[in-house]
């Protein structure tokens, strides 16, 4: 049976949580398989709203194993608050499994992105402050720290020391920070160590154990396409392999038992962080889409940058993650504006580009070239089928699904796990 890996097709926060919540009830594993407590995901349910960062959203559906995979990066101290959390509320994460090697976020690494940060001026990426860049810089530095490592205290002792010689001298000399102590970083990670153990399994085995019985495995993506370290717009990025070929990795899945790729797509764009983003308002059309949208960090409260639907990254999307099926979330924001502007390609010094210029300097100059459709004033969160929709918005919908890459299968009218239209 087959595999499904659902990406975010912008910048992140397209509504990847509540896709995933709303095909959690028929899928029996959901695996992370990248990036750590950087991500947010809001689902709501029956209207009680849960914010999501570093567990998988399968864990609100019942009959779904959550699997937390060896491409994820693990601050300790959050797992076991959201797990705490969720428990807090009548949920139960028992069923959580996370692989033996997935890597762990010590904390030298959390003060390393702040700082890093803070001293970077206009070379600044605008990270979440979670220690993700330098826990994935160790991981490929072959230095990181596994969770297999919290139960064998002297490789762990070993590695803590090795990275603190180093970063003790960074953390010290460069940024005049205190220096980190290997004792109290060793004893801070062991004490999660039996906590932790009964959650720890050999998750791609037991995935394809899994996948040999006929279940179906959902892989779900942190971040998104344009924030992918290889693919994305680099540097701006993540750290991590948040398109379709990480999902692979990420999981121990191979590619071969991949049936489907769906991309979660919002009506019209936002980004956090820094770096080019075409389709940017600074207006009163962007403050809307903000404001009406709730475009607020679900991890840091940051305001999201907005602007309009941009259908050049949606079909760079579509061909780097080989999309099946989109899900086209939050059209109901787009209710009230009378001519909805989408870039349709870009003007890169004078020329017209259909697909995303190669180079950096090229996307940083790239301005949209829009085609305007026109709007709908009704009210279109109780639509549950597309012929509840007004003309108008039906007619926007087939034409994004033109000029995307692949057909439209479900459209998000609303939060809830019920405001949706299923197509196909
Ligand atoms: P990092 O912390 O190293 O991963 O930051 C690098 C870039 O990746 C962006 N990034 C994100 N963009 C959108 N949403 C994300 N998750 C949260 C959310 C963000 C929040 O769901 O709202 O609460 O602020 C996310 N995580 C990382 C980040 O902005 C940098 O551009
Ligand atoms: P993710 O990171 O991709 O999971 O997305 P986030 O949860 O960070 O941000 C998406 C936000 O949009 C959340 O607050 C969702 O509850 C909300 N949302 C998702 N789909 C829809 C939709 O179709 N309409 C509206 N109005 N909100 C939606
Ligand atoms: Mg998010």
């Amino acid at each position: 049976m087959p595999a499904i890996v659902l990406v975010g097709a912008q910048w992140g926060d397209e509504g990847k949580g509540k896709a995933t919540d709303l095909l959690g009830s028929s899928v029996d594993y959901v695996v992370k398989f990248n990036g750590g407590n950087n991500a947010g995901h809001t689902i709501v349910i029956n209207g009680e709203k849960f914010a999501l960062h570093l567990l998988p959203s399968g864990i609100l559906s019942e009959n779904c194993v959550p699997v937390i995979g060896n491409g994820v990066v693990i601050d300790l101290e959050v797992l076991f608050s959201e797990i705490e959390a969720l428990e807090a509320r009548g949920r139960s994460a028992a069923k959580l499994v996370i692989s033996a090697d997935a890597h762990v976020i010590p904390p030298y690494n959390t003060t390393l992105d702040k700082v890093t940060e803070r001293f970077a001026g206009s070379r600044r990426i605008g990270t979440t402050g979670r220690g993700i860049g330098p826990t994935y810089a160790d991981k490929m530095n072959r230095v990181g720290i596994r969770v297999q490592d919290l139960f064998d205290e002297e490789i762990l002792r070993g590695k803590v020391t090795a990275a603190l010689n180093l970063k003790n001298q960074i953390l010290a000399k460069i940024y005049n920070r205190r220096a980190m102590d290997v004792d109290s970083v060793v004893a801070e990670l062991l004490s999660y160590a039996d906590r932790l153990r009964p959650m720890v399994v050999d998750s791609a085995l037991l995935l394809h154990h899994a996948l040999d019985e006929g279940k179906t495995v959902l892989l779900e993506a942190g971040q998104a396409t344009m924030l992918d370290v290889d693919h994305g717009n680099y540097p701006f990025v993540t750290s991590s392999s948040a398109t379709a070929g990480g999902a692979c990795t990420g999981s121990g899945i191979p590619p071969t038992r991949v049936s489907s790729v769906i991309a979660v797509v919002k009506a019209y764009s936002t980004r956090v962080g820094e770096g080019p983003f075409p389709t940017e308002l600074h207006d009163e059309w962007g403050e809307r889409l903000r404001s009406v949208g709730g475009e607020f960090g679900t991890t840091t409260g940051r305001p999201r940058r907005t602007g309009w639907y941009d259908a050049p990254i949606a079909r760079y999307a579509a061909r780097i993650n080989g999309v099946t099926d989109f899900v086209l979330t939050k059209l109901d924001v787009l209710t009230g504006i009378e001519s909805i502007p989408v870039c349709v390609a870009y003007d890169v010094d004078g020329r017209r580009v259909e697909d995303i210029p190669m180079t950096q300097r090229d996307f940083a100059v790239a301005t949209p070239i829009y085609e305007s459709f026109p709007g709908w004033t009704e009210d279109i969160s109780k639509a549950r089928s597309m012929q509840d929709l007004p003309d108008t918005c039906q007619a926007y919908v087939r034409a994004l699904e033109k000029i995307s890459g692949a057909r439209i299968s479900v459209i998000g009218v609303g939060p809830g796990r019920d405001e949706s239209i299923v197509l196909h």
